[in-house]
C-alpha cells in the first residue's frame, strides 16, 4: 500500500460497503413489504480508518505491501439482528448469494472470546467495478444482536481508552455484563416467537392501511368525490374499531373498486 496513494486505494473499499449496504438494506424493505418479519434489523458499514489499518499493520507485524492481503477488514459491514437465531439464518442467506463469496468463518458466540465479546465474522469477497476495471475486495461481515452490539461498542470504547492497561475492576464488571448479555439474548429468544407475532401484525397493519390510503389517493382522481368521501369515512370508521380481518376485507373491496375505475380510465 502506497501511502500516498491511501485515499484512492480505498475509494473500491468504501464502493464495496455502499452496495452491500444497499442490498440488505432492500432485503429488509423486502421483507416488510410482504409482511415478513426480517431476520436483520439494521445494517451498518465503514472503511478502516488509516490510522487505524496502520495501528492494526503494526501490531500484526505487517509490511506496508501485504497491508491489502492481510488486513481483512479493511471494509467492514455490520448487521445487527433481534434474537441469537437470527443470526444464524442471516450467515445461511448469505451463504446462498452468488454476489459473496465466503472465504471465512468465525464463530464468536458459540466460542466467546475471552473478552466476553460476541458475534459472528464472516469474511466475504465482493466483486466491484472501478474506473480501473473490476476488483474483488474483501469484507468482514459482522453479525450479532442489539444486545451483542451495546456491550461490543461500550467495551470497544474502554479499550480504545486504556488499551493493554484495562484496570482489573473494570476487566471484572465487563465480564459480568457479558454473562448478563447473554442470559438477555436467552430470554428474548424464549419469547423470540410471540414478538415476532407482535411484529409482524404491525407490519401487516401498516402495509394494508398503507395500500388502503394509495387507492383512496387514486381514486379523488377517478371517482366521483362525494363517493371516496364515503369510503374515507368508512375506512375511518373500520381502522378505529382496530379489528384486523374487517381491514383486510375492506382492503380487499377497495381494491376491486380501484382496479374497476382504472380500467373504466383506460
Ligand atoms: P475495529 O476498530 O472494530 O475495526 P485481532 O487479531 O483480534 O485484532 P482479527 O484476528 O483480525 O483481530 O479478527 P477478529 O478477532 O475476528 O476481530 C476483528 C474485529 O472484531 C475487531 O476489529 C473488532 O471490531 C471485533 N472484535 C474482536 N474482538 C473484540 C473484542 O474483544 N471486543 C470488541 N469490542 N470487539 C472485538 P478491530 O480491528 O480490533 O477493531
Amino acid at each position: 500500500m502506497q501511502i500516498q496513494l491511501w485515499r484512492e486505494i480505498l475509494e473500491p473499499y468504501a464502493l464495496a460497503i455502499e452496495e452491500i449496504q444497499v442490498k440488505f438494506n432492500h432485503m429488509i424493505s423486502a421483507y416488510r413489504r410482504a409482511g415478513e418479519y426480517s431476520p436483520i434489523e439494521q445494517v451498518a458499514g465503514r472503511v478502516k480508518t488509516i490510522s487505524s489499518i496502520l495501528e492494526k499493520a503494526q501490531k500484526k507485524g505487517i509490511s506496508m505491501d501485504d497491508i491489502e492481503t492481510q488486513i481483512e477488514d479493511i471494509a467492514g459491514v455490520r448487521i445487527i439482528c433481534q434474537f441469537v437465531e437470527d443470526i444464524y439464518r442471516v450467515v445461511e442467506l448469505i451463504k446462498l448469494r452468488h454476489d459473496m463469496r465466503v472465504v471465512l468463518e468465525k464463530d464468536y458466540i458459540s466460542n466467546q472470546k475471552d473478552s466476553g465479546y460476541r458475534s459472528y465474522h464472516m469474511i466475504v469477497r465482493y466483486q466491484v467495478e472501478t474506473v480501473k476495471g473490476q476488483k474483488e475486495i474483501p469484507v468482514e461481515i459482522q453479525i450479532r444482536t442489539l444486545a451483542m452490539n451495546f456491550w461490543a461498542t461500550v467495551e470497544h470504547s474502554l479499550q480504545y481508552k486504556y488499551k493493554e492497561h484495562m484496570p482489573e475492576r473494570l476487566r471484572e464488571r465487563l465480564h459480568n455484563s457479558a454473562e448478563a448479555i447473554v442470559m438477555l439474548d436467552q430470554e428474548m429468544s424464549s419469547v423470540r416467537d410471540e414478538i415476532m407475532d407482535a411484529q409482524n401484525s404491525f407490519q401487516v397493519k401498516a402495509n394494508i392501511i398503507s395500500d388502503i390510503l394509495n387507492n383512496i389517493q387514486n381514486l379523488y382522481k377517478l371517482a366521483n368525490k362525494r363517493e371516496v368521501v364515503k369510503i374515507q369515512d368508512e375506512f375511518f370508521r373500520i381502522y378505529n374499531t382496530e379489528d384486523l380481518e374487517q381491514l383486510k376485507r375492506f382492503g380487499r373491496e377497495l381494491d376491486k373498486i380501484a382496479e374497476g375505475y382504472q380500467a373504466q380510465s383506460l
